[in-house]
């Protein structure tokens, strides 16, 4: 599924697109190219999609009631991105979920990636939008393989990408609550959120199973002949140096690093655009940290 080499060419867009996002015309050109990249063949068969990526089941049919938001923190992953929307709109839609899609971009290139910072602000941006009963924290990389690998929450956080190709389809360890997760907000503020310290690749995953456990919040897991997911190829981004000692103070952190810190210190939301396929969320993280 995944081609680096397209991967990369895409990428050089996607800087462009990044510093274009202050200028007032700022959707009208990413529709444009939106409907480029895609193709309008693709466009067609996912034009059930209303504007901003949300759709939801005729109520006749005995469709689900529970709102679900897909939370995807994104960077310079066009190709990737192309390909998760094209597969899971129609896989959200044949569970017959009520849902949106939600990228959460981070603005600039001079930063390494903050995954937790871009949960956190999307978690607080998407309830603002609607009335969700359910996140779920999604990478852009992983696809999904099992129709029966349902998209929804729990009384208890779910971890749903238990079975990774690049893993043999195997979960490389027992702590592992990477790639994706579903909560309710109320799950979610419990926790706190996610860590904002964490950025560049590796530990903020670990750092929120840190914080399950503190709660004592069992995690649900499907089996692994449905949870499998197919992992788009990449380079592994900059690691995250500092991982190794943040997560020996996880718990001390957890109350006061996070959800409840990330706007005052962190993070500001500079735009928020309905997209075809999906609404966009970009954030800037403060140069500083
Ligand atoms: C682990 C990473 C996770 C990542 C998985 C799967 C760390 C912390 C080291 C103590 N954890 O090694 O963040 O999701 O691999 O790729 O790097």
């Amino acid at each position: 599924l995944g081609d680096s080499q397209d991967d990369q060419s895409l990428s050089v867009e996607d800087d462009i697109m990044d510093a274009n996002l202050s200028s007032s015309n700022e959707t009208i050109e990413q529709e444009v190219e939106e409907s480029a990249l895609f193709g309008d063949a693709w466009m067609d068969m996912l034009d059930n999609v209303k504007l901003g990526g949300r759709w939801a089941p005729d109520e006749n049919v005995g469709g689900n009631t529970e709102k679900i938001a897909i939370v995807v923190p994104y960077r310079g992953r066009r190709a990737h991105l192309k390909m998760f929307l094209l597969y899971m709109h129609p896989f959200l839609q044949r569970q017959r979920r009520n849902y949106g899609i939600y990228v959460v971009g981070q603005r600039g290139q001079e930063l390494k990636f903050c995954k937790g910072i871009l949960f956190n602000i999307g978690f607080i941006s998407v309830l603002k939008d609607d009335s969700y009963d359910c996140i779920i924290f999604h990478d852009v990389d992983l696809i999904p393989e099992d129709d029966r690998n349902v998209y929804t929450c729990g009384s208890t956080p779910r971890h749903l990408s238990v079975a990774v190709d690049k893993f043999n389809y195997t979960l490389p360890y027992e702590s592992l609550i990477g790639g994706v997760v579903a909560m309710t907000p109320s799950q979610y503020r419990l926790l706190n959120g996610y860590s904002n310290l964490f950025c560049g690749w590796g530990g903020e995953d670990d750092d929120m199973h840190k914080r399950m456990e503190k709660h004592k919040l069992q995690i649900w897991r499907p089996e692994k002949d449905v949870g499998r997911y197919t992992m788009f190829h990449h380079k592994t981004p900059p690691e995250n140096t500092e991982r190794f000692s943040l997560l020996k103070t996880s718990d001390l952190r957890a109350n006061k690093d996070g959800l409840n810190n990330v706007g005052k210190v962190r993070a500001k939301i500079t735009s928020m655009s309905r997209q075809r396929l999906f609404t966009h969320i970009v954030v800037n993280v403060d140069k500083r940290r």
